[in-house]
């Protein structure tokens, strides 16, 4: 088939390089979005081959015109557009983010090089936990531009802050505007003085004690789904904030989303990967933005930077 809309542009393609809980939700949500056609990549044989055919059966009553493949080769990936990485193991109750990094390295190693060598052009989104870790590794091993590399956990966090904060208010999670800076853990900075409903500061609705303690359960939020669960963390949410930002980019929507992007000194941090606002278009993170904070925010913002660096320290060579 060729791979040419009518209009002679060439068709979108996403690849999914992890086809299990929330790769499979990935694709689902572009078939319903119709953001390109999805090819889902796995190590288990069957699995992403059996979810493909699977989801080809719900295309035609979900009017998508996207064709979706599950393959267990990298040759797959062949000039994908988006890759989203989601291959890695998943927390189990009681295990930190932290546990994952050593088995989680090796993996994204593999799926480094696959991208590297079939979808070098490439936007890639890595999902993979220790998050912060992973998309470090992902962009030292594929040697892409560091706005060609970027991670998704802000997005989640800060959607779990507005999805609390309108749950306390009354309000719709719609008219909460909220993001969350750092690192994707357990120290993670909600940034309360740039929160507001509709304009209005969020301090006006809530008590300052309670606001701690909201921004302390979301801190907790992914913990929280993993010990109901018990048999892994969450997918639905990860997988929706991923493709947000996937779509940013492929239609440059330029939305400006909070997303683990390199610093190069931006609020004072320098080399490494953290949750920042930035502008997502077709250019990959085409801008950081640098929020006000308060100095309380800017230290904790600090903190999780140390964090960071011990993780980024602790991966393997
Ligand atoms: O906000 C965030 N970034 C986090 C990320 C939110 C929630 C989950 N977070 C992490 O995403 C989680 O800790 C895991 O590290 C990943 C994927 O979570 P998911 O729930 O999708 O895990 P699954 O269902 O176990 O799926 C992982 C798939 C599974 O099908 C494996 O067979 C596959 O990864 N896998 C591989 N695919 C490709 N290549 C290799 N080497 C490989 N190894 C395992």
């Amino acid at each position: 088939m060729s791979d040419k809309c009518n209009s002679g542009q060439r068709r979108r393609k996403i690849a999914l390089i992890g086809g299990g809980n929330i790769g499979g939700t990935l694709a689902y949500l572009s078939i319903v979005r119709e953001l390109g056609d999805v090819v889902i990549f796995d190590v288990v044989e069957g699995l992403p081959q059996g979810k493909a055919l699977d989801l080809s059966h719900a295309a035609p009553v979900l009017n998508s015109s996207v064709t979706i493949t599950g393959t267990n080769d990298y040759k797959d990936l062949a000039d994908a557009d988006v890759c989203i990485v989601t291959a890695g193991l998943a927390r189990k109750p009681g295990m930190s983010r932290d546990d994952l990094l050593s088995v989680n390295s090796k993996i994204m190693k593999s799926v480094a090089e696959g991208i590297r060598t079939y979808a070098p052009n490439s936007f890639v989104i890595v999902v993979s936990n220790p998050l912060d870790a992973m998309v470090t590794l992902c962009q030292r091993e594929t040697g892409f531009p560091t706005e060609r590399v970027v991670g998704m956990a802000g997005v989640l966090d800060s959607a779990r802050y507005r999805a609390f904060l309108a749950e306390e208010i009354g309000v719709t999670p719609a008219s909460i505007n909220a993001f969350v800076l750092g690192g994707h853990g357990d120290d993670m900075v909600p940034v309360r003085s740039n929160t507001t409903v509709q304009g209005i500061p969020v301090s006006h609705f809530i008590q300052a004690e309670r606001l701690t303690q909201i921004e302390d359960r979301v801190r907790k939020a992914g913990g929280e789904v993993v010990a109901l669960l018990k048999t892994g963390s969450a997918f639905y949410s990860p997988a929706t904030a991923a493709i947000e930002m996937a779509e940013s980019y492929l239609k440059d929507q330029k939305k400006v989303l909070p997303c683990a992007a390199y610093l190069d000194g931006e609020y004072g941090i320098k080399g490494i990967y953290m949750g920042v606002p930035v502008i997502v278009g077709k250019g990959g993170v085409e801008k950081i933005i640098v929020a006000e904070l308060t100095a309380e925010e800017t230290a904790a913002l600090n903190v999780s930077a140390g964090k960071v660096r011990e993780l980024v320290d602790a991966l393997p060579a």
